[in-house]
């Protein structure tokens, strides 16, 4: 069930959708096909309070509309606020162990991780889901580790194939294909989306590719 959500994730901060409005591009990618969103509200001249807050409700409204799990980065407060979906953090963020305390157990819970020691620490503390990245170089996040390819997705999603992993970093629709061969569940995606020309056709060249990927499994 979580697997096909994580298909296709898409994630944007007002400041990733460059001169375009963001909740356009939002819209434009819901409409085009991707399967979950998480909204990051990073960097310079990112939103913050009551801004932010507005933003967040207005993408949630968006997202309810297509029936698609609405996660919020790292802002725990904002995502109980606001009854959002879920939320995704990092190892510097809240520890999973409170984050999943706070949300319950029905929400979505995303941790990003680097290495086994907290794919293990993930999966003990009950997420739903794990993030691993970079898988390629990326330009969207300013202190990305070094770029890791899929190799680690492969080692850990043998190791642990009950915890669905999803690829991030530099992730197009040229190069995406070995990251779901390596057997993450899904890819998530800022530039690839957010960046393009024209959102909905680039999201709707990912939705079509991966559901003809999984047919053919
Ligand atoms: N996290 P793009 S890489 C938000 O490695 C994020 O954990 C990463 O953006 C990690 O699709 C990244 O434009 C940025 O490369 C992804």
């Amino acid at each position: 069930m979580i697997e096909q959500k994580l298909q296709l994730y898409f994630i944007m901060g007002s400041v990733n959708a460059g001169a375009a409005d963001p909740l356009e591009v939002l819209e434009a990618a819901l409409r085009g096909g991707v399967t979950c969103f998480q909204l990051r509200e990073k960097g310079l001249g990112a939103l913050v309070g009551d801004e932010k807050r507005t933003f967040a409700e207005a993408c949630q409204r968006f997202c309810r509309q297509y029936d698609v799990p609405f996660i919020v980065n790292d802002d725990v407060d904002l995502a109980i606020a606001i009854d959002a979906d879920g939320v995704h953090i990092g190892q510097d963020d809240e520890t999973a162990a409170i984050v999943r305390q706070r949300l319950g157990k029905d929400k979505i819970v995303g941790v990003s991780v680097h290495n086994e020691q907290e794919m293990l620490a993930a999966i003990e503390v009950g997420a739903d889901y794990v993030g691993m990245g970079p898988v390629y170089a990326t330009s969207s996040k300013a202190d990305a580790k070094p770029v890791a390819g899929t190799a680690f997705i492969q080692e850990m999603a043998r190791a642990y194939p009950t915890l669905p992993i999803v690829g991030i970093g530099g992730i197009t629709s040229a190069n995406f294909e070995p990251v779901l061969a390596a057997g993450a569940s899904g890819i998530s995606l800022i530039s690839a989306i957010a960046s393009a020309v024209d959102p909905y056709s680039a999201t709707r060249r990912f939705k079509i590719a991966i559901d003809k990927g999984v047919a053919s499994l």
